[in-house]
C-alpha cells in the first residue's frame, strides 16, 4: 500500500499550462512592508498565494493561463474556477480577485486592484511560518511537469533532485517529513486558513509528516541504511509501472492528485492510519 501510495505520487500530473505566469512577476511581494506586512503573496509559475497578517489565507494553483488586456489571468480548478489577475506596474505588481459571478470579457471590471512591493527577504515570523510551504509550491510545479511525461526515471530523479537537501543523492526522513510539512502547508491556504490554523498545521502536520516520512522510508529502504536511494525509489518502477495501471483502486487518490495540494494530503492520511 505505502509503495502504491508513493508511485501514484511519483505520477502525480496536472494539466500542462503554457508558459506559466511571466518571471517578473514570480516571487515574494508583500502589501505595506517586507518586514511587517499586512499580507505577503508568493508568486509561482503556476499558483498564488495570499497570506494576510489576519484573516483567511487563499492558495489558487492554474488550470488555465490567458492573456487579458495587460493581464496574466490564471484560471484556479473547482467548480468555481477561480480567477486571480496579475500586472506588474514598474516595479511593484497589481493583484486582482474578481467575483465569480463577473464574466469573463468583463475583467477585471469593477474589482478591487491591490498593490504589492517585490521583497527579497522578510522578517523571521513570515518566514518561519511560511517559508517551506513557499518552497513546496514550486518543487510541486516541477515535479508535476517532470512526472506529467509519464516518464518514471525522470520523475524519481526529481523527486530526488528536490528533497535532497544534505545533497547525498538518497532521501532521509527528515527531508522527505519536509515535503509533506510543505503540503501540509498548502492544503492549510487551499482550506482558507487564518495564520494560527496554518501555524498549528505545521505543528501538527509536522509531526504526523515526520511519523509519515519514517513509515515510508522504512517501506522502502530495502538495504537498511535508513535512506532512500535512487536506486530504491526505482525499484517501484518496477512493481509499478508507469501508467494507468498503478492507480487502479486508488482514483480518489489520483483526484486528489491533481488538485495539488491534496495530493501529499493522501499521503500523509494513508500513511497515517497504516
Ligand atoms: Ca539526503
Amino acid at each position: 500500500m505505502k509503495r502504491l501510495v508513493l508511485a501514484a505520487l511519483l505520477m502525480a500530473a496536472a494539466p500542462a499550462t503554457a508558459s506559466g505566469v511571466p518571471e517578473a512577476m514570480r516571487g515574494t511581494w508583500a502589501a505595506g512592508s517586507c518586514t511587517s506586512p499586512d499580507a505577503l503573496l508568493h508568486v509561482t509559475a503556476r499558483s498564488v498565494a495570499k497570506l494576510p497578517a489576519a484573516g483567511p489565507a487563499r492558495l489558487v494553483r492554474f488550470r488555465a493561463m490567458r492573456e487579458q488586456d495587460g493581464w496574466t489571468l490564471g484560471i484556479g480548478a473547482g467548480a468555481e474556477a477561480p480567477r486571480i489577475m496579475l500586472r506588474p506596474d514598474g516595479a511593484a505588481l497589481d493583484l486582482a480577485e474578481p467575483d465569480v459571478k463577473l464574466r469573463d470579457d468583463r475583467l477585471p471590471g469593477a474589482t478591487r486592484v491591490t498593490r504589492w512591493t517585490r521583497c527579497s527577504a522578510g522578517s523571521v515570523g513570515p518566514a518561519v511560518l511560511h517559508g517551506e510551504g513557499m518552497a513546496f509550491l514550486g518543487t510541486l510545479e516541477r515535479l508535476e511537469a517532470a512526472c506529467q511525461g509519464g516518464a518514471v526515471q525522470a520523475c524519481i530523479n526529481s523527486l530526488v533532485a528536490e528533497a535532497d537537501v544534505s545533497g547525498d543523492g538518497a532521501l532521509s526522513p527528515a527531508e522527505i517529513a519536509r515535503l509533506l510539512r510543505g503540503a501540509a502547508w498548502a492544503l492549510a491556504l487551499q482550506q482558507g486558513s487564518e495564520p494560527d490554523a496554518i501555524a498549528a498545521a505545521g505543528g501538527l502536520g509536522g509531526i504526523a509528516a515526520l511519523a509519515a516520512a519514517r513509515l515510508l522510508v522504512a517501506s522502502l529502504d530495502y538495504d537498511g541504511d535508513g535512506r532512500l536511494s535512487l536506486a530504491e525509489l526505482g525499484w517501484d518502477r518496477l512493481a509499478f509501472p508507469p501508467g494507468t495501471g498503478s492507480a487502479e483502486g486508488q482514483a480518489g487518490t489520483i483526484e486528489a492528485l491533481a488538485d495539488g495540494a491534496g495530493l501529499l494530503r493522501s499521503l500523509i492520511e494513508q500513511m497515517a492510519v497504516e
